[in-house]
């Protein structure tokens, strides 16, 4: 069939008409991604060298001292990286009642502030008794590259297959903080006398501090659907990761006896029912499933908050202003580069750690997975 001109002209009508309105959408999208900076591997202020490969979900780390890393393996082995070797007999492999099953497993850890004086070294863990999943944080001590349990100090925290939270760290002022999932029950998060879905605070023995937002309670904030990291700024500023449902990923200012919404509210959304806090920062519409979160004081990024992405498989930095509580900028560095990334922390030398969680069952592991990935300062930065 010929097409006649008048056809031709409508054709290239049509082309250019459907070109202008690709630009004009794809001008949109830009608009709406700019505060977000691209990721030229070139222009990451650290070298990177793996420490650590073939592990099974290095789910946390903690860092000495003397400089040796400790770091928990989701199916249950703490394990040590001393003078850049791996040693190959774990400090200790749980067993039951531990349990790691769906999300749970080993998880958080965390060594004593006087850790090379009493050798202890706080996990976080999921266990069954009878029907139920719980969690719970035990001390453990170290003897001869050895561990060995010591003291449970809060247990029965809610558990499940999903959303069991885990992350704990010593803060600032020498409690334990815990982060706890809903445990795939949200309305557990907004319940007082629940555990799950909070942050809670504890003294390093297991008792409850005197001055809790909640007497008698080791809850500190409430609201939270699946925090996954922990950290503070050198002014005390403390910062929460958190797992939205479906996007709305946050990152939350926690504060004591405040309440983060969950479920009532997601991002920045509002309600009537109860006075809830809104996030520091979050995703929208974008996933980034953030677990690890680490302050940065030093180095190349000094003045950051660092986000390990699961799904989103990248580390997130958001630029802070001086009281730490607005974001100027957001980047993106890594961006697929490692697969999912859980941990964060920064050690005294200013070098940054990540694992990667790609053997947690949502991963497409390469050969070498998990990994422990160093960020070394460049000199020239
Ligand atoms: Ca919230």
């Amino acid at each position: 069939m010929k097409v006649g001109d008048n056809g031709v002209k409508k054709v290239i009508v049509s082309i250019l008409f459907y070109n202008a309105l690709f630009q004009f959408i794809k001008q949109l999208g830009e608009t709406n991604t700019r505060r977000f900076k691209g990721d030229p591997l070139r222009q990451l202020p650290y070298d990177i060298e793996i420490i650590a490969e073939n592990l099974y979900v290095p789910w946390a780390v903690a860092i000495s001292n003397e400089g040796r890393i400790y770091f928990t393996e989701r199916s249950g082995s703490v394990r040590v990286i001393e003078n850049g070797m791996l040693l190959t007999q774990p400090l200790i492999t749980f067993g039951p009642p531990f349990i790691s099953t769906g999300e749970g497993g080993l998880m958080g850890i965390e060594l004593d502030p006087d850790f090379l004086q009493n050798h202890y070294i706080y996990v976080m863990h999921t266990y069954r008794e009878g029907n139920q999943i719980y969690n719970r944080v035990v001390r453990l001590i170290e003897q001869g590259n050895k561990a060995s349990l010591d003291r449970v100090l809060i247990d029965k925290i809610p558990g499940a297959q999903i959303h069991n939270g885990g992350r704990i760290k010593v803060g600032p002022d020498g409690k334990l903080y815990i982060a706890t999932g809903d445990a795939a029950d949200p309305q557990l998060a907004q319940d007082p006398l629940s555990t799950a879905g909070k942050i809670l605070r504890i003294e390093r023995d297991g008792s409850i501090p005197d001055d809790n937002p909640f007497l008698n309670s080791p809850v500190y904030s409430l609201g939270h659907r699946n925090p996954q990291g922990l950290t503070w700024s050198p002014e005390g500023v403390f910062y929460a990761s958190e797992h939205g449902a479906r996007a709305y990923d946050e990152v939350n200012i926690i504060m004591p006896g405040a309440n983060y919404g969950w479920p009532l509210v997601q991002g920045d959304e509002e309600t009537d029912a109860v006075e809830v806090q809104k996030p520091l920062v979050h995703s929208g519409q974008e996933t980034w499933a953030p677990a690890g979160i680490a302050y940065i004081d030093k180095g190349p990024w000094r003045g950051r908050l660092l986000l390990a992405n699961l799904r989103g498989e990248q580390l997130v930095t958001f630029d802070l202003d001086e009281t730490g509580d607005e974001v100027q900028q957001i980047e993106r560095w890594l961006q697929g580069r490692y697969g999912r990334l859980r941990e964060v922390i920064l050690a005294e030398d200013g070098s940054i750690y990540l694992t990667t969680s790609n053997q947690d069952g949502r991963g497409r592991p390469d050969r070498t997975d998990d990994k422990i990935i160093r960020l070394i300062p460049r000199s020239s930065s």
